[in-house]
């Protein structure tokens, strides 16, 4: 179809001006189109001026011109030649489908002359062509010279005056009285006529006018879908639609009343608080909840949406009916019951089950809580609508639907929505049609379109997925109902994405205190003179009868009467919740818990068996199913590893999925190149050699009753995927969601998402998310880029005091993976890779975890496990010890080298070399963070009297060494019994000293506190809601139920801030310090040269093993 398309474009002009130019010479209607296409291009930025031009007709000239090539290349014109053997073009479907209402030609008498049943003369069919473009230039352009604007600021300038009508007078169209009242058969594509299969012409433009030119603009004849483009022109064109009965006007003047009561009420009470009202869009109010209960009618159960600050308590309020005293309570500045740094009141979702009143069906609505960062929101939203239609099993998204709002400068502002549009339609992507709401009050801060975009409409984003565009002007509501309607029920039919583009403006400033005045003097003399669309539309209705003044005046009362009760309930509020802020409650699934207790990671090894055999092994029962050679040979291997007990990275990670497929847990694994794996090591997905789409996932098939294993390759963003992925990981918590990027370092361009989401989500909104971010890293001399996931910056935010060593206790692990916003490791064995990522569902609480994930060491010989190391009684090693002669005897060791990842090779490599197994030492820290601060300790106490370095292939400024390293000194200062430390540095009691050299525990005392009490048992006095202590259990003696109160783990476990020691000046009381090997701080990742990066990496390896 879109080739045809293309077709018909380049058909457009001679084929145009052949057919129609005799009618149009004589009647003067040449004019008239002229000046229809001219007054398309008034809107200054016209793309759809470049739009096909083309009718049934055309298509059939295209049509015959290609028959006739392929029997005769010659016979056509040499650029139809060349245009056909570029092979784009297709033969249209039928363009012009016999309609039920249509008649042959040879049935109109049509006032020139003609007998009736005889076949039509040329001009007879030259006018009905030239009509046909009449009518398809309406529907191609209409929107270009609609009433879109309440402002008429971005009204088509034409001549003379705006309205439809004098539009017409200034085309210089001047037909006859007569042409005006001739009958024309109305074209297939048209459904202006109703029942009627002709029309006068005059009837036929007023019509159109109507329909196109009015108050709303519909955009959509770039879609490459005849069907629906019928579909549309249908529900905008059949006469009566935009006819509503007086219960429905009544309907619309109530939620405006709510959505313009909400504002009054909060400018009333909060008069200097932001609140980034909707002012002058608050239509969108009515507007959603039609389309909420438009698709709650067609089967819809569950919403999910995104959006921006611009009215968003206002949708709390009158969309989710989420309690106004809640929200009130936001504006009064109280403390927080439960734990986090929280958000501002204009970010936080909510969650809410309720009967729709109109539907009398139940609905569950969630409003995603959003960053600042404007349409970061949208791919998250995208993730959890799909997560929750996967766990309904909504294979088509019949009952889960998400809804994105944006800003119009945001919109066609941020990158974000075009990479979140290109997932639309995706197999394992798509939400199967999302509709977009632009609150577009033709402004962004300070900033107008004129300024903020070079495409025509904030929209045009939209069009590159096809999805119509319906333009209405926000001051019209019952355009505004229609188009909403239309929306869902499109929605509903094609599953596809839509966007209703509310034409408004803003009343206020940016925000309420922002003087708008400052920067758009005109508009806002406009603005001020323009009364609110409630205003209007209550006129209107009491001007037509259907409401009088008294029960306008009554409806907004009783409104503001409700606002009063929850704003005086509001005021005995003593504390927010952040949890009735929730956007994503996982019920049941904390509740019972023990908050501490880890499920094991080890399996059974025969399951390792099943899943290693199940993962070698082509299809079952399929021997037609034609592998490739080379992966014939990847099959045998991994049988080879099975059969010998051994695994490499590929078969670890899929024992770690296979095994938790099989305990019912969902795994999703998405990224670019995902399901070969980018380094060609993974291969989940088999395809047959000679029959495409035949493919073979050996993981959906590991047990009968297993849950679903989805791979997929995605589009080629970071941004949008991972925070596709971050939502679909929100979903649920019983799932394990992978996302990988190609290399580490390509995750910078999702850095919103890992900044504003994954790193400080629950911190903010109390939402926890166990998503698993598998960043290949590794300097491997491949270039600057390619190299480093940049792991020192996910270790910068991770939320672990360096200059902390937590208690310890059996439970030291699990309670700082609790109190850790995430999660960073570097694993180099398969048997930890497989453990951690088990781990992920094996704890009682979700954590993110940043997995720096190896290249060479996917093949290493040497990074292997054996399945000993996977099966039961074996876990996560935080830090693998050395197991040689070394570890052996350590007395004897001189030289300790800690290093992470794959750089272990290299060292033992190194060290086997030099012969010095037993004078060094070689430890790995495969969990950086939290930070194992209790091995470090007691490794360091093992090697007593070695030296200690930490040896990282990246540079200085870079890797984990600016984390490792105070934490290391804290750790190596625990080494020693601190309390009999006679260093009276040590027990100061200065606690807003942050220069001089600080131990940890010696900023968390309090001043009152006896210096003489032992730390730890101060630690772990209980801390009373009112800041005073009493005697706590002992030390190491935890006591588990205040702990994860939330409110005292604070208390307990953040150090005071402005405490932290300067960096570089503590100084270890052990008298032990670790020193640094490796390469010089640098700009880049990695070293310029292959042969650079070979004698960087040797003198690094010299120098740390060298004793
Ligand atoms: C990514 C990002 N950049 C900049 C900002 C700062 N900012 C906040 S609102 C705003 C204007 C938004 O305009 P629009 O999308 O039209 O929404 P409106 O405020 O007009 O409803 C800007 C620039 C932001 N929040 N996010
Ligand atoms: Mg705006």
């Amino acid at each position: 179809m879109h080739r045809a398309h293309t077709a018909f474009s380049l058909a457009l002009s001679p084929m145009a001006h052949r057919n129609f130019a005799t009618w149009l010479l004589k009647s003067g209607t040449s004019q008239k189109l002229a000046k229809a296409t001219a007054a398309a291009a008034v809107r200054t930025y016209n793309s759809a001026a470049a739009e096909p031009f083309a009718n049934g007709s055309t298509a059939t000239y295209v049509e015959e011109m290609y028959n006739s090539w392929l029997r005769d290349p010659a016979s056509v014109h040499t650029s139809w030649d060349a245009y056909f053997r570029s092979n784009t073009y297709t033969s249209p479907p039928n363009l012009a489908p016999v309609q039920a209402n249509t008649l042959p030609l040879t049935a109109f008498n049509l006032g020139g002359g003609g007998v009736a049943g005889a076949a039509p003369d040329s001009k007879t069919i030259d006018d009905h062509l030239a009509v046909q473009a009449i009518i398809r230039s309406y529907q191609i352009r209409g929107h270009n010279i609609a009433h879109l604007d309440p402002l008429e600021i971005n009204s088509p300038e034409l001549p003379g005056n705006s309205s439809t009508k004098s539009i017409y007078a200034n085309f210089s169209f001047e037909p006859s009285e007569q042409d005006m009242e001739r009958q024309f058969k109305l074209p297939s594509t048209t459904f202006i006529g109703g029942d009627e299969a002709s029309l006068p012409l005059k009837e036929i433009l007023n019509r159109l006018e109507n329909v196109y030119c009015n108050k709303i603009g519909v955009e959509f004849m770039f879609i490459n879908s005849l069907e629906q483009c019928n579909w549309i022109r249908k529900h905008f064109e059949t006469p009566g639609v935009l006819n509503f009965s007086p219960e429905e006007k009544r309907l619309i003047l109530a939620r405006l009343t709510r959505a313009t009561g909400f504002e009054a009420f909060l400018a009333k009470k909060y008069s200097s608080e932001k609140r980034f009202g909707l002012e002058g869009c608050e239509i969108m109010i009515p507007a959603l909840k039609e389309i909420i209960d438009v698709s709650t009618e067609l089967g819809v159960e569950s919403v999910i949406m995104g959006m921006p600050h611009r009215g968003r308590l206002n949708t709390l309020a009158n969309v989710c009916r989420k309690p106004l005293n809640q929200i009130f309570t936001q504006f009064a500045g109280l403390e927080a019951a439960d734990d986090g740094s929280g958000d501002v009141k204009y970010h936080l979702g909510t969650y809410i089950e309720r009967l729709n009143r109109v539907t009398n069906k139940n609905i569950r609505l969630a409003v995603v809580a959003n960053p600042s960062h404007l349409e970061a929101v949208d791919p998250v939203v995208q993730g959890k609508t799909r997560a929750e239609q996967f766990y309904r099993g909504d294979q088509e998204g019949k009952k889960v639907m998400s809804i994105l709002i944006h800003g119009d400068a945001a919109f066609c502002g941020q990158g974000v929505v075009y990479e979140t549009m290109h997932l639309s339609d995706l197999p394992d992507y798509t939400t199967h049609g999302t509709i977009h709401v632009v609150a577009n009050n033709q402004i962004g801060f300070t900033t107008d379109p004129r300024f903020s975009r070079s495409s025509p409409y904030c929209t045009d984003v939209a069009r590159v997925v096809n999805a119509p565009i319906f333009h209405v002007n926000a001051d019209d509501p019952e355009a505004v109902m229609h188009v909403c309607k239309v929306a869902a029920e499109w929605r509903a039919t094609f599953h596809k994405d839509c966007v209703i583009d509310l034409v408004g403006y803003r009343r206020n400033g940016h925000n309420e205190i922002d003087e708008p005045m400052f920067t758009q003097p005109l508009m806002y003399q406009k603005i001020r003179k323009h009364k609110n669309c409630l205003d209007l539309y209550a006129d209107k209705l009491i001007a037509e009868g259907t409401v009088t003044g008294e029960e306008v005046k009554s409806v907004a009362a009783k409104y503001e009467n409700i606002c009063e009760e929850a704003f005086a309930l509001a005021k005995t509020e003593t504390h927010v919740k952040y949890k009735d802020w929730l956007d994503s409650p996982w019920s049941g699934f904390f509740e019972g818990k023990d908050p501490l207790k880890v499920a094991p990671t080890g399996v059974k090894e025969e399951t390792l068996i099943h899943i290693g055999n199940r993962f070698s092994m082509p299809p079952p029962n399929a021997a037609e199913f034609v592998i490739h050679k080379g992966l014939m040979r990847v099959l045998a291997a991994r049988k080879n590893m099975v059969d010998e007990k051994i695994a490499d990275w590929a078969l670890g990670e899929a024992m770690a999925f296979g095994s938790l497929l099989k305990e019912g847990i969902h795994v999703r694994l998405s990224g670019q190149d995902v399901e070969r794996g980018t380094f060609s090591h993974r291969h989940h997905v088999l395809h047959h050699q000679l029959v495409d789409k035949a493919t073979y996932n050996s993981l959906q098939h590991m047990y009968p009753d297993q849950a679903p294993y989805s791979v997929s390759n995605s589009s080629l963003s970071e941004y949008a995927v991972l925070g596709f992925e971050h939502g679909y990981s929100m979903t649920n918590p019983n799932a394990l969601v992978l996302w990988e990027a190609q290399f580490g370092d390509f995750s910078n361009t999702a850095q919103s998402i890992i900044d504003q989401f994954i790193s400080s989500g629950q911190s903010k909104w109390v939402r926890q998310s166990g998503l698993v971010m598998l960043l290949p890293h590794g300097m491997e001399g491949m270039g600057p880029e390619h190299s480093s996931c940049r792991v020192e910056r996910f270790l910068q935010m991770s939320s672990d005091d360096p200059d902390y060593f937590p208690p310890e206790s059996d439970e030291f692990a699990v309670r700082q993976l609790h109190d850790i916003n995430w999660i960073v490791a570097n694993c180099t064995t398969p048997a930890n890779l497989y453990h951690i990522l088990r781990r992920q569902i094996a704890l009682p609480f979700r954590k993110p975890l940043i997995l720096c994930t190896p290249k060479s060491l996917l093949r290493h010989p040497e990074a292997k496990s054996p399945f000993s190391e996977m099966s039961e009684g074996s876990e996560f090693q935080r830090i693998i010890p050395d197991n040689g002669p070394a570890g052996q005897n350590p007395a004897s060791v001189k030289k300790v080298v800690f290093c992470s990842g794959r750089v272990y090779y290299d060292l033992t490599k190194t060290r086997a070399e030099k012969q010095l197994e037993s004078d060094v030492a070689i430890l790995r820290v495969e969990q950086i963070s939290p930070f194992p601060f209790d091995l470090v300790k007691e490794q360091a106490n093992l090697y007593k009297n070695a030296e200690l370095v930490w040896a990282q292939e990246e540079h200085k400024n870079q890797g984990s060494w600016t984390y490792v390293q105070p934490r290391f000194l804290t750790a190596l200062n625990h080494s020693r019994d601190v309390s009999q430390s006679d260093d009276p540095m040590s027990y100061s009691n200065t606690t807003t000293n942050t220069t001089t050299t600080t131990t940890d525990h010696t900023n968390i005392e309090s001043a009152s506190e006896p210096e003489s009490k032992p730390w730890l048992s101060r630690m772990f006095a209980s801390n009373k809601s009112d800041g005073s202590t009493d005697g706590g259990p002992a030390t190491g003696d935890f006591n588990a139920a205040k702990h994860f109160d939330l409110k005292n783990v604070r208390h307990d476990f953040n150090r005071p801030a402005g405490n932290a020691a300067a960096p570089g000046a503590r100084i270890s009381k052990t008298g032990r310090k670790i020193s640094y090997t490796g390469r010089a701080a640098s700009a880049s990742t990695a070293t310029g040269s292959k042969a650079q990066h070979i004698r960087e990496l040797n003198a690094l390896l010299n120098d740390a093993i060298s004793t």
